[in-house]
């Protein structure tokens, strides 16, 4: 049915168009009705939860008439799109960002002091959308940001979990983790019931001959409807408004469910609900690591396939030809999780569109970009080609042939090297045979990306080697991370924003973040250096306000505020700072009373989620808050040291812990982490860092100078070479660390049984990740960071110097980078008005 308004009518829609408020009574206007129509209160019982929904609802109202006029602008230029395909979208709170996006949270503060409301509380109401495990999902946030920033025409796609991650409680020192149900009240999407694709799975591919032409084609199976939800996503200071479509799964309610609950058989009609609605109840809360579950693998199809569907019914609106699909179309596989969208394509292609292979398979290698976070072997996917068979059978069988007339052109190419073809075959001859999708996302994509050079180089001489043989080097690049500092500066900081704007000569540094070269020449200035040192205080005011809030311990926010936010992992080691502290008490214990006198009072924050089925990372949280409750109450320690878990750490805490940070830990073992994004959040910040020689602190160290960093430990190309001598030689434990297990085993810490594990690991089990080796370079480099807080004036130096470097970690930068060498995409601006 054609929706559009006749000519002669548009007279009076052009009329009455939407204007959105701009000053202070407009927006008391909205919350106002807002209040009183949209949520039927009034100013008698409008409680903070009530003013926060009202004002997001004006804020909202005002993003969709921006919202509308890009959707209109990108549909009538009919441009090239991009579309990011990725499972997770850690996006946090909305309202903050949409006020300072569209430049009017001064208006909103005044308006809502004016309603009786102050507008911090108003917006700590709002539940963050927590979509996503860690750095993957945040990153996924942070680039739609720039998306829109940057007025790209672009759409991200992902699945809208009934519960993001979970909340995590910390009970007598253990994670116990609590649903998050996070959609009660979400003003921030919005469901569109009438955009809604049935999607398939089970069943068997038949063959039918169609004008003489045999085709493929799969039939009966489950249906399961997909509905789209669309979120709205403001750029900063710019009209430019993108779409985020988050697909939630439903029954499709087909005349056999009714026939089902009509005869009677309400459960098992209502058993065919709930099993629909499951494949999006739930985000999987594991941080690299891959299952194989079921759900999982269904999840990925429902998702890819809902957006697949939609991304061609656009395409289709221009009635261009194929051929000319890759120059309106860039897709984006956010690591291997939508592999399957580059087989569903070829299937939409050769199935239903009637295309060629080769000819599909053309277009859709040029369509897909696929971009690697990982080289840990336990987080690249695999899937069992029972599950797949069984869930997606014509899928499978694309799958084979993809895999043949990739191995056929290896064959031709290098006749000689017959183990080649086992070695790089999508299919891995295991017992069960697996769909290794990390192959099948380089070969049906015309370029891989790693996240940070070290990591952009390790996937070219380790997991992804032969592929460089087959490809040549110029299908690999790298894009190395960046965050947006409108959230990550502007927002988390707004004390130092400003601070900064006034030597930058205003807000420009937020578009353009390399102005923030123009602080360097400030770094001798007396009085801005003092201006530094009162923000940095503040905010670690604030912090230890919510430190004794919600642990009871007070800390001296004139300590060294040292941090180590992130999931809990072993290879991120939060075991080696937890046992680095442990060897601190030891010396302060040791210590005469004058000698402590002094010391360096230190406060050790910790906080992040383990998944809940991994129990070495459980207990590495325990030893934490066991090490915590000794410590924090001996008399004879005070202040010199307090070791504090943060509850439920997300993306609104990172914003709040992140400018109270002194120095924050990034020492994960060398080669492990393939970038690392909080070590650039911290940076921009004001707070220095201690880290290895990793993912993205090798490019940050390049960029602030080594001078203004501390690095340690083992660098990656030795990795491997240690780990072999643990195995095959005589393991030594470092005598410092030896003790600090010997103190742990004694049970100073609680029943030395729960920690037994962890120790063992180093001792026993070969140290993979090599905290042994690192330890005593750790610990030296600790006191050197101790030494230099010594000297405040030196130390806020070197922050604004760091700061000053950071403008290549904005986020702004990598999407350029992907537009220009990636996607092939220009941005359109929309007019103002
Ligand atoms: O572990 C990586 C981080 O190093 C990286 O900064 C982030 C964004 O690129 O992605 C993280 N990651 C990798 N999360 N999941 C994976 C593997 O699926």
């Amino acid at each position: 049915v054609e929706a559009s308004i006749p000519e002669p009518q548009r007279e009076a829609w052009k009329r009455n168009q939407i204007t959105s408020f701009t000053d202070k009574d407009g927006f008391e206007k909205e919350v106002v009705r807002h209040v009183e129509t949209t949520l039927a209160r009034s100013m008698f019982n409008c409680d903070e939860i009530a003013a926060y929904s009202a004002t997001s609802l004006a804020f909202r109202d005002r993003l969709i008439t921006h919202w509308n006029r890009t959707q209109q602008r990108q549909t009538y230029r009919d441009t090239k799109r991009v579309y990011y395909l990725s499972l997770e979208f850690l996006m946090g709170r909305a309202l903050d960002n949409a006020m300072l996006n569209v430049g009017l949270k001064n208006v909103a503060q005044d308006g809502l002091a004016e309603l009786g409301f102050r507008i911090e509380d108003v917006v700590k109401q709002e539940h963050d959308a927590a979509l996503g495990n860690g750095g993957l999902g945040r990153l996924a946030a942070c680039f739609l940001d720039s998306l829109a920033t940057l007025n790209f025409p672009a759409w991200g796609y992902g699945l809208r979990y009934r519960y993001g991650i979970f909340k995590q409680e910390i009970i007598d020192g253990y994670q116990v983790e609590v649903p998050d149900y996070w959609l009660d009240f979400n003003p921030w999407e919005f469901p569109r019931h009438d955009v809604t694709v049935d999607i398939q799975f089970f069943g068997q591919v038949n063959k039918k001959t169609v004008g003489g032409k045999t085709i493929s084609v799969w039939e009966a199976g489950e249906i399961v409807q997909a509905v789209a939800y669309d979120v709205p996503i403001p750029g900063y200071d710019t009209p430019t408004t993108n779409n985020l479509r988050l697909w939630s799964s439903k029954a499709s309610g087909g005349e056999f469910d009714f026939q089902k609950f009509n005869s009677g058989d309400y459960e098992s009609s209502v058993a065919d609900q709930q099993r629909a609605e499951t494949i999006s109840a739930v985000l999987y809360p594991n941080d690299n690591l891959e299952r194989g579950k079921e759900l999982r693998l269904k999840q990925q199809y429902f998702w890819v396939a809902a957006s697949l569907y939609d991304i061609v019914r656009r395409f289709k609106k221009s009635r261009r030809s194929w051929n000319e699909f890759p120059d309106q179309v860039a897709i984006q596989l956010n690591d291997t999780h939508p592999t399957l969208a580059i087989v569903e394509l070829q299937r939409i292609l050769v199935d239903v569109e009637g295309l060629e292979w080769d000819n599909a398979w053309e277009i859709v290698t040029s369509t897909f970009g696929y971009t690697n976070h990982t080289v840990l072997p336990e987080a690249l996917e695999k899937w069992p080609v029972g599950l797949v068979q069984h869930l997606l059978p014509r899928h499978l069988q694309i799958i084979y042939d993809i895999n043949l007339f990739f191995l056929q052109s290896v064959e031709k190419a290098f006749p000689d090297d017959r183990d080649m073809l086992r070695r790089v075959s999508i299919i891995e001859e295991s017992q069960p045979k697996m769909v290794r999708m990390a192959f099948l996302a380089i070969v049906g994509s015309h370029k891989v990306n790693g996240v940070a050079e070290l990591h952009s180089d390790l996937i070219k001489t380790t997991i992804f080697k032969d592929f460089v043989e087959i490809y040549g080097p110029d299908k690999f690049t790298n894009v190395t991370n960046g965050i947006t500092p409108r959230r990550w500066l502007h927002q988390a900081n707004p004390r130092l924003s400003e601070l900064i704007a006034s030597k930058c000569g205003g807000n420009d540094f937020l578009k353009d973040l390399t102005i923030l070269n123009q602080l360097e020449k400030h770094v001798e200035d007396k009085q801005f250096r003092k201006e530094w040192a009162e923000i940095k205080y503040a905010n670690k005011v604030r912090l230890a306000k919510h430190i004794k809030d919600t642990t009871g311990v007070v800390v001296n926010p004139a300590s060294l505020f040292d941090v180590q936010v992130k999931r809990i992992h072993e290879y991120k080691r939060q075991q080696l700072n937890i046992f680095g502290v442990i060897h601190r008490y030891l010396s302060l214990k040791a210590m005469t009373p004058d000698q402590r006198k002094k010391q360096l009072p230190r406060v050790s924050i910790f906080g992040g989620k383990a998944a809940p089925g991994y129990w070495m990372a459980k207990q590495i949280i325990h030893l934490i808050n066991s090490v915590g409750a000794v410590v924090n109450k001996d008399e004879d320690i005070g202040d010199l040291l307090k070791v504090i878990f943060l509850e439920d750490y997300n993306v609104s805490k990172a914003e709040m812990i992140c400018p109270a940070s002194d120095i924050s830990e990034h020492i994960s073992t060398a080669g492990t982490e393939a970038s690392g994004t909080s070590n650039m959040k911290f940076v921009l910040n004001g707070g220095l860092i201690i880290g290895t020689c990793d993912g993205a602190n090798i490019e940050i160290t390049r960029e602030i100078g080594e001078s203004n960093i501390f690095l340690f430990g083992n660098l990656s190309e030795d990795v491997e070479d240690l780990r072999h001598a643990h195995t095959y030689g005589s393991h030594t434990i470092d005598s410092d660390l030896d003790k600090v297990f010997n103190e742990i085993e004694k049970g100073t810490f609680g029943t030395p049984h729960d920690f037994s594990a962890m120790i063992a690991a180093v001792r026993q089990h070969g140290d993979y990740y090599l905290v042994s080796d690192d330890f005593h370079s750790y610990i030296e480099t600790h006191q050197l960071v101790d030494e230099a807080y010594r000297n405040q004036d030196e130390w806020i130096a070197k922050c604004i110097t760091s700061v000053s470097r950071m403008g290549f970690f904005t986020s702004d930068r990598c999407i350029n980078e992907y537009a220009e060498e990636i996607w092939n995409v220009e941005p359109l601006v929309v007019d103002r008005h």
